[in-house]
This record gives C-alpha cells, sequence and structure tokens, in this order.
C-alpha cells in the first residue's frame, strides 16, 4: 500500500520558500542550523541561530515591552490575536505546507494542526472580555472583598517539533490576551514553521498597532533554553517535551521560585469493554495509535481490552494496520508519513526487539518502508504488538507508533493495568455500558487528566484544559481556565465603612 514516488528534497526546498514568501519572511541566511525535513532526510536551508547574548536581548526586549502591554486594555490585547487569527485563516495552506515539510504530517493533520490554531485564536479573543475575577462575601461590614487578575509579565515558552505551530499558538494567544509577552524556543528541528508563526504575529501586530516586541523568537539550541529557565525576568516556563526534560527544567525553575507549566510525556491506554461498539473502536484505535505517525503526545500506546474480545478485535486491528498507506505526508491517499528521524526509527525497532524479549508478539507492521527511495528518513509501518502483561518497556513511552496489546477479566484489573505507569495524559474507555462508563471518569477510574469515553485519546479539542498527571508535569493549558496559570491574582479588601474592623474580631488601638 506505499505511496511509490516522494517529492525530491528541491521541490520541499521550493515549496517551503514559496510558502514563506507568501508568509512574508524570509528564512536569516546562516550555518548553525540546518532546517531539514523527514520527508527525505535531507537539508533544506542553512539559517543563523541565536546564541545567549540574543536570548539575553530578547528576554529584555520582551520585558520592556510588557511593561507597556500590561497596561494595555485586554479587549485591545485581544484585537492582535484576532487578526493573527485571520491571518492564519488566510495563510492555512501555507502554514500547514511547512508543518508537513518539517514534521512530516499528513495534509489533513497539518491543516488541522493550522485549523487548532485559528481555534486557540477565536477562544483567546472571546477570553480577552472574560479575565473574570470574584467578589467574595466579607465578614466585615463596609467592606468589599475582590479578586483581581494581572498580567504576570514574560513567557518562556519551550516547545517540541510533534505540534510545531498549534502548541506555540496555545500559550501565545493566551498569554497576549492576559497581558504578558512571549519569547519562544521552538524544537531545533521545525525552524521554519517557528519563523511562519513569528512573521504572521509580526505582522498582526503591525496592523493593529501593538509593539513588535510583544513576541520574541529564538532559533536556537539547549543554551538558548537554558536561559529562558535561568532569568528571573521569565514569569512563567511554559515547556511541552519529555519527561527527562521537564525533570531538568521543573526544578530549575522552581529553583528560582519561578513558575512552570510542564507538558511532558504520554502513555496513554484505551480500554475496550466488552459492550463496546467495534467498528467505533478499531476506527478510533487505528487513528489514535498510527496518525501523526505514533508522534503525539496524546498517541494511544496502549490497548487494554477484555479476554472475550481481544482475539477478534487484535484480529481486526491487524487487519486495519495491514492496509494502512505509508508514504509522502502530501499525497491524498496517505494515513502514515515518515518519523522524524531515522534515530527515532531506531528507538521504534528497540522497543519492539525489547518487547519481544519479554515475550510480546508482533501482530504486524514494524517493517521500515521506502528505504531505497529516501535512505535518510525514516518511514515505517505502525507496529500492533500483543504482549503477555505490562513489562517494563510498556510502561515507557516510546514516541513512533507501538501500540501494546493487553488483556483484562475485571474492569478494576483494567483500571489497575491503565493506571500502573508512570505517565497520567490521556484515557478512554469503549463502552455502551453506563456504569462502566462512569467509574472510569469517577475518582477510582482513570487518573489522566484527559478521560474520554467512546472516542480515542488523541485529537482534543481546544476548549478543554490540556494536560496530565504524574509524569506528564500537571500542566494544563489552551481552553478553559487555563489561562490563570499566565496570569497573577491579586485579593483587594476595600474598607468604605470610615471605622476600623480587623478581621478575625481582633482588638487593637
Ligand atoms: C501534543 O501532542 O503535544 O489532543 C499535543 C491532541 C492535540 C494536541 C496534541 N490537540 O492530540
Amino acid at each position: 500500500a506505499d505511496q511509490p514516488v516522494l517529492p525530491s528534497t528541491d521541490e520541499l526546498r521550493a515549496r517551503a520558500r514559496a510558502s514563506l514568501e507568501r508568509i512574508g519572511v524570509s528564512p536569516p541566511d546562516g550555518a548553525d542550523l540546518a532546517a531539514r525535513t523527514p520527508l527525505t532526510g535531507e537539508d533544506l536551508f542553512g539559517l543563523a541561530a541565536s546564541g545567549p547574548g540574543d536570548a539575553e536581548r530578547a528576554i529584555e526586549a520582551a520585558h520592556e515591552a510588557f511593561l507597556a502591554w500590561r497596561a494595555t486594555p485586554a479587549p485591545k490585547r485581544g484585537e492582535l490575536v484576532r487578526r493573527l487569527g485571520e491571518l492564519l485563516r488566510a495563510h492555512k495552506e501555507d502554514v500547514a505546507d511547512l508543518v508537513t515539510v518539517e514534521a512530516g504530517k499528513i495534509r489533513s493533520e497539518a491543516l488541522g494542526e493550522v485549523q487548532e490554531m485559528i481555534d486557540i485564536c477565536d477562544f483567546a479573543v472571546g477570553l480577552s472580555r472574560q479575565l473574570y475575577g470574584r467578589t467574595i462575601a466579607s465578614e466585615r461590614p463596609g467592606h468589599r472583598l475582590a479578586e483581581t487578575w494581572h498580567p504576570l509579565g514574560v513567557v518562556g515558552v519551550i516547545s517540541a517539533f510533534n505540534f510545531p505551530a498549534a502548541v506555540w499558538s496555545w500559550n501565545t494567544a493566551v498569554a497576549l490576551v492576559c497581558g504578558d509577552t512571549v519569547v519562544w524556543k521552538p524544537s531545533e528541528l521545525t525552524p521554519l514553521t517557528s519563523l511562519a508563526c513569528d512573521g504572521l504575529l509580526a505582522r498582526a501586530a503591525a496592523e493593529t498597532g501593538a509593539p513588535r516586541a510583544v513576541h520574541q523568537l529564538l532559533l536556537g539550541g539547549r543554551d538558548v533554553g537554558e536561559r529562558l529557565v535561568d532569568d528571573p525576568r521569565v514569569a512563567l516556563v511554559s515547556a511541552t517535551g519529555s519527561t527527562r526534560m521537564g525533570r531538568e527544567v521543573g526544578p530549575r525553575v522552581a529553583a528560582r521560585l519561578g513558575r512552570s507549566l510542564l507538558e511532558l510525556g504520554g502513555n496513554n491506554a484505551a480500554v475496550v469493554a466488552p459492550s463496546a461498539d467495534l467498528d467505533l473502536a478499531v476506527r478510533s484505535i487505528v487513528f489514535a495509535a498510527a496518525g501523526t505517525a505514533g508522534q503525539r503526545c496524546t498517541t494511544l500506546r496502549r490497548l487494554i481490552v477484555h479476554r472475550d474480545l481481544a482475539d477478534p478485535l487484535v484480529e481486526r486491528l491487524a487487519a486495519a494496520y495491514g492496509k494502512l498507506p505509508v508514504g509522502d505526508p502530501f499525497d491524498a491517499r496517505t494515513l502514515v508519513g515518515p518519523l522524524i528521524s531515522t534515530a527515532a526509527l531506531d528507538r521504534m525497532r528497540e522497543t519492539i526487539a525489547r518487547s519481544e524479549k519479554e515475550g510480546a508478539t508482533l501482530l504486524a507492521g514494524g517493517e521500515r518502508r521506502l528505504a531505497d527511495a529516501a535512505p535518510h528518513a525514516a518511514y515505517v509501518a505502525p507496529a500492533l504488538v500483543r504482549a503477555p502483561e505490562q513489562t517494563a518497556v510498556v510502561r515507557e513511552e516510546t514516541f513512533a507508533p507501538v501500540l501494546h496489546v493487553l488483556t483484562y477479566d475485571t474492569l478494576e484489573e483494567a483500571i489497575a493495568l491503565h493506571n500502573g505507569v508512570p505517565q497520567g495524559l490521556s484515557s478512554s474507555i469503549f463502552t455502551r455500558d453506563q456504569r462502566e462508563a462512569e467509574v472510569f471518569l469517577s475518582p477510582e477510574g482513570s487518573d489522566c487528566g484527559i478521560t474520554n469515553v467512546n472516542i480515542g485519546t488523541s485529537g482534543a479539542e481546544i476548549g478543554g484544559a490540556f494536560g496530565g498527571e504524574k509524569d506528564t508535569g500537571g500542566g494544563r493549558e489552551s481552553g478553559s481556565d487555563a489561562w490563570r496559570a499566565y496570569m497573577r491574582r491579586a485579593t483587594n479588601t476595600v474598607n468604605y465603612s470610615g471605622t476600623l474592623a480587623l478581621a478575625q474580631n481582633v482588638s487593637f488601638l
């Protein structure tokens, strides 16, 4: 089922250049950093990277801009984000092209990523008139007790290759309406997409009269990220990536008593109960496990199936896996694009080999594809693996399409398996039994930040708060009241009584 013809690196370079031109940015020529495409595994452009000196200047500029931006009324700040949303609508295809060229996403998912950006812009514009505090009943006569939400400061955004644009927009659209300014260190694997986002925001700023300096882009490596982590002017560090990265970032930010918002690894599972609608379950599982070539933090990695349906379900999944078209993500027939790198492919193979050693059986996929056509790229058939139990390798997150199937007898056992991993991002149950569904959603059910019924683990809407527990880092971003992490709360007591009344009935003077 492979798509045999891949675009050449020259074609991809031309395509990326054309998108960037229409957006209005030219990549900074240089030799520090290579923009690369996983479609062929080859370099597109040499780019100039930012160093620690640039990071210092960017933080200072963002801090200066913050001092003015915080005094701009929130609905006016919303106008900048509204314009960004309009520009994203106009350049949806251009940004999606860059996402496909740099992250390897299939067309529909790349367009979906830009739609997610448009959605969060709409959400943030509405939010710009709804940064509500509360009034609280005071215990004293003639007093008013209230809380007010104020802008926080500079937000450092550290993002990953797999959502090179949307995760930036969740943070940036919300931070900007909250009155914060942003310094962004994107993944070194997706510099062109970041230049496009920064360029569109710069245009939105110019057209709405907002200061350009509210957003700063740093195309750099670890040294640049470290500056954001350590600088006390960066009030909030919002970091998306591996648990290993989070374990370094979290304590360092905490050591200076800064705030961090961590979105780390997931090892997401779905429980398939006896009453499940199997047609629905199969389609949901294949999208969640093989979509985005298994490279979402919300990717389905574990399937916990009732023993009575394990064999028929596994058979249907293996048949579906066998037909998945792997290849050029620009080809409308393709469902699985390349992995980000051959290193990711090596890790995937290691995981399968370790799993086999731990007693598992590879049922479908796992083989490299298109190696002759693109020897530096990493096309692979998504793997379906049946594991005898939840062994060590099953408890780890491998950022590649490997779905481990486990079986259970009682719901209690299914939930114990489900929660028996260090990560806690996303989870699902497929069932038509309301009691089972409610138990899964209850305090004794799934321990994740996202818990779904009859829908897969990936592809959350922006309206909800996004994030997870345990090794996932505890952060929440995107919709609902996640904006509060980007603001500081002030509690106000106002005495309009003309006399002094102390709280807790204290008398003094
Ligand atoms: C990520 O993989 O880092 O829920 C984010 C989803 C997307 C976001 C994933 N809306 O799959």
